[in-house]
């Protein structure tokens, strides 16, 4: 297997030189952008937190029934083990609040401590993998009125507050710990079902709420790097979401935080590529969950298709790899979950191939030169070209298993592990 794919990589080495792009340099680059893989694939995003409040108040949902959701920390780490052998480039762990591990003991989400992320963090140091984190605003009876943050009761906005503050003391200890900065990203499901009588208020109040929040000045900011992510609709909340779009955009701007974007965030018409070069005219930088929405935000498993490979075809053109954090953000519970991660995590590290394999010099040449057709042909042609021999040579020099042959150890885990689990 090896000496074909070093045959059909010389190939198309040669073919990409041809247009002006160096395999060699992509592949390297390529195996170093970390990836964030989201813990909540394994479990469905049912969390840890005994006793169980369920999704409720969470404006989200994995769907389906297929045999194996791992149940406890331990099998999440197991199972995470064997998808990290089965990836190839620099990968890190995207943790939400509430995979703490508090064993018998009831802690509240305000109480959360670094502590009962401990199994985590050690985990995360023995395979060298880094740590992200977010506040989980939702799944608790707090958030059942579909409002956190937002809240007309001061009270409950106090507690997420206080949620909040205490998972940002817990991303800085991350990276503390790890020696690498820790993106901690806020997401909250605030909005409603049916038209408010009052748009203003909770938008005002989500203000008060993240001011106070980033208030707390012990917070290293360069150590726990604040990012915020709105929407458009969710679940219970289609028709008004207070943390929009141009909500987070305009806040983020104005109190220097890292904006997020979320590929099913948008109307199905949008393009996110195209917001990329927008907002990094007046951003610093950008967190990219990436997802696939398939006629609303159903949270698909990533797959290479036009949306992700634009969205790091933008980055690759813009040379803003340093401009952006990856994290992958999908759950599909109605297939295996190991190979759920494998395929998004492949297909969001392929885009990113794809994107250093373009040959964008030369297309911006026609372009600059006023041959739309040529352009136009180009593109085209770019499609045709060999990058998947790139990618198995990719896989091969990282030790990791190309094309789909890492089908065998899913299949094998899912025999001797995931099936037996109830
Ligand atoms: C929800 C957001 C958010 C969540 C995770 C679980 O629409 O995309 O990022 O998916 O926080
Ligand atoms: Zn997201």
């Amino acid at each position: 297997m090896a000496s074909k794919i070093t045959a059909a990589y010389r190939l198309a080495r040669s073919t990409y030189a041809a247009y002006g792009v160096d395999t060699e340099a992509a592949i390297k680059q390529a195996l170093s952008i970390p990836v964030s893989l989201h813990c909540w694939q394994a479990d469905d995003v049912r969390g840890l937190e005994t006793p169980k409040d369920g999704l409720a108040g969470g404006g989200i949902m994995a769907t389906g029934g297929y045999p194996g959701r791992a149940r406890n920390g331990d099998e999440m780490r197991a199972d995470l083990d064997l998808v990290l052998q089965l990836l190839p480039g620099k990968s890190r762990l995207n943790l939400h609040a509430f995979y703490a591990e508090t064993g018998k003991k009831v802690v509240d989400r305000d109480e959360l401590e670094p502590e009962h992320f401990a199994r985590w963090l050690s985990w995360a140091k023995s395979r060298r993998v880094g740590l992200d984190f977010n506040p989980t605003y939702f799944a608790h009876e707090k958030a059942n009125s579909g409002y956190t943050l937002s809240h007309e009761d001061k009270a409950i906005r106090r507690f997420w507050i206080n949620h909040a503050k205490a998972c940002r003391h817990i991303a800085q200890h991350f990276a503390q710990e790890l020696g690498k900065p820790c993106v901690h990203n806020h997401w909250i499901p605030d909005g409603a079902k049916d038209a408010p009588a009052d748009r203003f208020g909770p938008r005002a109040r989500l203000i008060e709420s993240y001011d106070a929040i980033f208030a707390d000045k012990s917070v290293n900011r360069k150590l726990c790097v604040d990012a915020v992510e709105g929407k458009l609709f969710g679940l219970g909340s289609e028709e008004y979401v207070v943390g929009s779009q141009e909500f987070y955009s305009n806040y983020a701007l104005s109190r220097d935080l890292v904006l997020c974007l979320d590929l099913g965030h948008y109307h199905p018409t949008e393009s996110v590529a195209d917001k990329v070069s927008t907002h990094l005219q007046f951003h610093k930088k950008l967190l990219l969950h990436t997802s696939r929405p398939i006629r609303w935000d159903s949270d698909h498993v990533v797959i290479l298709d036009d949306a992700v490979r634009n969205l790091f075809l933008e980055i690759a053109r813009g040379d803003a790899w340093d401009r952006v954090f990856v994290a992958l953000d999908f759950f599909d519970a109605s297939i295996n979950r190991i190979a759920a991660y494998v395929i998004g995590a492949r297909a969001t590290r392929q885009a990113i191939l794809c994107g250093l394999l373009d040959p964008s010099a030369k297309i911006q040449a026609a372009e600059a030169a006023g041959r739309g057709h040529e352009r136009l042909a180009l593109m085209e042609q770019t499609r045709a070209l060999p990058w998947g021999a790139v990618w198995d040579e990719l896989c091969e020099r990282d030790g990791v298993a190309p094309a789909s042959l890492w089908l065998k150890d899913v299949a094998r885990y899912e025999r001797a592990v995931t099936s037996k689990r109830s």
